[in-house]
């Protein structure tokens, strides 16, 4: 490749922006946040499925700044609630909830929930969107919801989410040790393989 291209994460999370920004950090691309377009604002997620999400951002975030755009779309799906909160992650607890709220209404549906029925994963589906092409990628995560928040880092849920086979939940790790597990590094990794054979056969 002759120059650096230039790519515009679609997200309105800055905690989210920062993860997505070290998950690519060693991709060939000039990557900017939406901090750079302050003409883009809140987009609408009128989907029915973590994927139609992406691709509204992605593909709003195209038509706006011209360049391409990355978007992620995340979701926490909790088994014993038949796959809820879901797409509804961010909305869980009603309209603009904080994190807290929608922590405290997951933890009181799981009030009477035991241990072994407490699993739970994060989906990350993360969509590209340029001018000839449209890409996803997807990374999941298992492990299950605890019984209180613990931990100080992160955002969203993290403080209830416990990974598989590790002691802690995701804010209890530093960002590195989430970066290397999370639902957003895999669905990160897959899709730099992507953009990767992707720049070397266009112009974009
Ligand atoms: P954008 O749409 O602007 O990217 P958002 O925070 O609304 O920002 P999502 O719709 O993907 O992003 O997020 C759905 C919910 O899941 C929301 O409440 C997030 O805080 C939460 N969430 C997303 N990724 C998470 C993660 O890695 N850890 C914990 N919670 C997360």
């Amino acid at each position: 490749m002759s120059q650096r291209k230039k790519l515009v994460l679609a997200t309105h999370n800055p905690y989210k922006e920062k993860e997505m920004m070290s998950l690519l950090s060693h991709m060939e691309f000039d990557i900017s946040g939406l901090d750079q377009y302050p003409g883009v604002g809140d987009i609408e997620e009128t989907g029915k499925t973590l994927h139609e999400n992406a691709l509204i951002k992605a593909r709003t975030v195209y038509k706006l700044t011209g360049n391409p755009s990355l978007a992620d779309d995340t979701g926490l799906e909790v088994s014993a609630l038949a796959g809820a909160p879901g797409v509804y992650s961010a909305r869980y607890a009603g309209e603009n909830p904080s994190y807290n709220d929608n922590i405290n209404k997951l933890l009181e549906e799981l009030v009477n929930v035991p241990k072994k029925e407490r699993s739970a994963q994060f989906r990350t589906v993360m969509a590209f969107v340029s001018s000839d092409a449209e890409f996803y990628s997807e990374g999941i995560i298992k492990g299950e919801i605890t019984f209180v928040k613990k931990g100080d880092d992160g955002f969203g849920y993290d403080p209830v989410f416990q990974p598989y086979l590790k002691s802690m939940t995701f804010a209890e790790m530093s960002d590195k040790e989430k970066n290397k597990i999370s639902h957003r590094a895999i669905a990160a990794e897959k899709m730099k393989e992507i953009l990767e054979s992707y720049c070397q056969k266009e112009t974009i």
